[in-house]
């Protein structure tokens, strides 16, 4: 057999071979940058953050100033961040400054899920990972909790359709805690919770009853369970763990009051964009980040500022909860010690 062609990703050749062939494991092709490996090994709170928000949800440089904000914050509440992303088939646990820059003002970058992963390595490419792939990498890597802005969802019409995001079904199948804002008015907001319930997601506000509507502090709907403090979050990651439950568990943390933008001022430029998508027949992946960026335009750019806010609130809630996860794993939290929850 003649060797690799040179392009092909160092994990496909050197010293790993694959399994089907020797039995031997492959190493999964991820880089942990020092910070986040020396805090992944001590024990210490990490974050991970997601970076499709970067590739396809916020405009150049704004995208690029939020990705550096959010992780002065983590840092700012003794969590390291560990942005993750795909650059050149490399999967990043903890991108540092230039990598970041690096995706924020990529050529073409790809949309990552669950599904498109494996190709992105396979094939050396970059791209922004969706909370269903960061969720899986921060899962390889040992991080128990992640921030985002908004989960996808089951779209308006996903009933027919049949556009229901990765993103649920990772959070059922993947044991990472996803802080959000709960979902857009894009998407069936209770079909979404529907979803999540049949699948065994427990869909926890944070400090409130009813499920946030990302822009806005409250949608209609009520969810089925309630946590007032980081530590009650832990509790009930260590609970799911020791009853064997797998599959993840997603906070929705409301928009901080100054920052939100009234439900049915954005439900009806939500109108609005779903309209423009369906006649230009958006279809796929490019769905989210047409509707993004309409809202965009559509609000004067109101929807953004609101976007970094709630951004940055949800990582501090995750933080908080790192933190608390980290007091466990080190005995001085008021639980008792139990290993990894992914392990
Ligand atoms: N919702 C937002 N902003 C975003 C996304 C969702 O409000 O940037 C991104 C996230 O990365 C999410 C992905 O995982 O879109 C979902 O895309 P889709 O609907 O194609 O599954
Ligand atoms: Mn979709």
């Amino acid at each position: 057999m003649s060797g690799m062609p040179p392009s092909r990703p160092a994990f496909l050749s050197a010293g790993s071979t694959l399994s089907a062939e020797t039995g031997v494991r492959v190493q999964p092709p991820i880089t942990l940058s020092d910070e986040v490996a020396e805090a992944l090994r001590l024990h210490r709170p990490v974050v991970a953050l997601e970076s499709t928000i970067i590739t396809h949800g916020m405009p150049y440089p704004q995208n690029l100033a939020m990705a550096r904000q959010v992780e002065a914050d983590c840092r700012e509440r003794k969590a390291v961040p560990a942005t993750i992303a795909v650059l050149d088939g490399d999967i990043l646990v903890g991108a540092t400054p230039a990598q970041l820059q690096a995706l924020a003002d990529a050529e073409s970058p790809l949309k990552l899920s669950r599904a498109d992963l494996g190709f992105a390595v396979a094939m050396g490419r970059t791209g922004g990972t969706t909370v269903s792939a960061t969720m899986i990498c921060a899962a390889l890597a040992g991080i128990e909790v992640f921030a985002t802005g908004g989960i996808g969802g089951v779209h308006r019409g996903g009933e027919a359709s049949m556009d229901i995001s990765a993103d649920l079904e990772e959070l059922a199948r993947t044991p990472v805690t996803v802080v959000c804002a709960g979902a857009k008015a894009i998407l069936d907001l209770p079909r979404t919770l529907e979803y999540l319930e049949t699948r065994g997601v427990p869909v926890v506000g944070y400090g409130t009853d009813h499920l946030p509507a990302f822009w806005s502090r409250q949608s209609p709907w009520r969810v089925p369970m309630r946590a007032d403090r980081p530590e009650d979050v832990v509790a009930l990651m260590m609970a799911r763990h020791a009853l064997g439950l797998g599959g993840g568990v997603l906070v929705a943390n409301p928009i901080p009051e100054a920052d939100e933008i009234p439900y049915e001022t954005m439900a009806a430029l939500v109108d609005q964009a779903l309209e423009e998508a369906r006649l230009q027949r958006i279809d796929g992946k490019a769905v989210t980040p047409f509707l993004l960026a309409r809202l965009l335009a559509l609000s004067s750019g109101a929807s953004l500022t609101a976007n970094i806010a709630l951004v940055r609130h949800n990582v501090a809630v995750a933080a908080a909860i790192a933190c608390a996860r980290a007091d466990v794993l080190a005995g001085t939290g008021a639980l008792s010690p139990s290993a990894p929850i992914g392990g």
